[in-house]
């Protein structure tokens, strides 16, 4: 099957019960932190129904599958899929383009965070931040499985999998993690505080819209500064571009006019052309498209957190 055909399949994640079941049986490894699951290996990466989900009536239910890309499948290397534990935003992106990019076989598992589904124990063994993406890959390191959260945390471990786009030079990989730790704790942060400053407030607060929008301004200045010299933000195409691109797609929303910067501009459409990026931002999920972030039940779950 042509690369471009690939199907990527999009799942509920198995239910709550067998999930929080194999997870108190899982073993979790000495020298990480990450969880490590015992999850039964996927039948076969496309399916759109397992058993243990269908023991679950309330968040099992399997989203539509992304248009000509459902179906059920095998991947010819053997490898059983990655769940990708998504939904569609700038950090979402970050895992689908490098899933895609890689060749990767993943199955996705929609997290509807306008419902509180990353509330959930089984996510939260996953994700303790309630925040995805995340990821499970059955087969980490020696073989076991492995859970990884935090946006540049599973950027680095995929990188370091397949050996694709985090080099290991030492001297080519510190480019890299600048990039990405510039992105973790600035672009992204800051980007996200313009988003809810400028649409999702309940008032419109002049001075936090300016402080959010200018320092979103200012990181797009220090892009376009770098990209002048350089093709891609450490160089070569990295995890670091793939961290920046789904943000700077939001560029109208955070107040920038991508004309002004020419050469982020040059950057962001020699990305968004290629055909992995097409396919990672071509996945729909049909209840994101449907949340209505002015239903006060909604609001409440994203914006009323605190300590539980
Ligand atoms: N630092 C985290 C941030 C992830 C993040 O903020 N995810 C948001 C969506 S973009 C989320 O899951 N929000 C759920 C919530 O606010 O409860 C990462 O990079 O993985």
């Amino acid at each position: 099957m042509a690369r471009s055909e690939r199907p990527v399949a999009v799942e509920a994640a198995p239910s709550l019960k067998s999930k929080v079941a194999r997870l108190k049986r899982a073993k979790p490894p000495s020298t990480s932190k990450s969880v490590t699951l015992k999850l039964a290996r996927p039948k076969s990466a496309g399916s759109n129904s397992t058993k243990s989900n269908s023991t679950t009536a309330k968040r099992a239910k399997p989203k539509r599958t992304a248009p000509d890309r459902g179906g059920k499948k095998t991947p010819a290397s053997g490898q059983a899929p990655i769940e990708l534990y998504y939904w569609p935003t700038p950090n979402g992106w970050k895992i689908s383009i490098m899933l895609e990019e890689c060749g990767l076989p993943y199955v996705v598992r929609p997290v509807d965070i306008s419902k509180g589904e990353q509330f959930s124990p089984h996510f939260l063994a996953i994700s303790p931040n309630n925040r995805m993406p995340a990821i499970v890959d059955p087969q980490g390191p020696g073989g076991r499985p492995i859970s990884v959260f935090e946006s540049g945390a599973i950027l680095q471990y995929l990188g370091r999998k397949t050996g694709r786009f985090y080099p290991s030079d030492e001297r080519a990989r510190v480019a890299v993690d600048e990039w990405l730790f510039w992105q973790m704790g600035g672009l992204g942060p800051m980007a996200g505080q313009a988003n809810h400053f400028r649409l999702y407030a309940p008032e419109q607060i002049a001075y936090a819209i300016d402080r959010y929008t200018n320092e979103v301004n200012r990181l797009f200045g220090v892009m376009d500064t770098r990209l002048a010299r350089h093709d891609f933000l450490a160089g070569p195409y990295s995890i670091a571009d793939v961290a920046c691109v789904g943000w700077v797609r939001l560029a109208e929303r955070m107040g920038q006019e991508l004309a002004r910067f020419p050469h982020l501009a040059r950057w962001f459409d020699t990305i968004r052309a290629r055909p992995a990026v097409k396919r990672a931002f071509a996945i729909r999920i049909a209840a994101a498209s449907a949340v209505d972030m002015k239903d006060p039940k909604v609001r409440a779950i994203l914006f009323g957190q605190t300590a539980r």
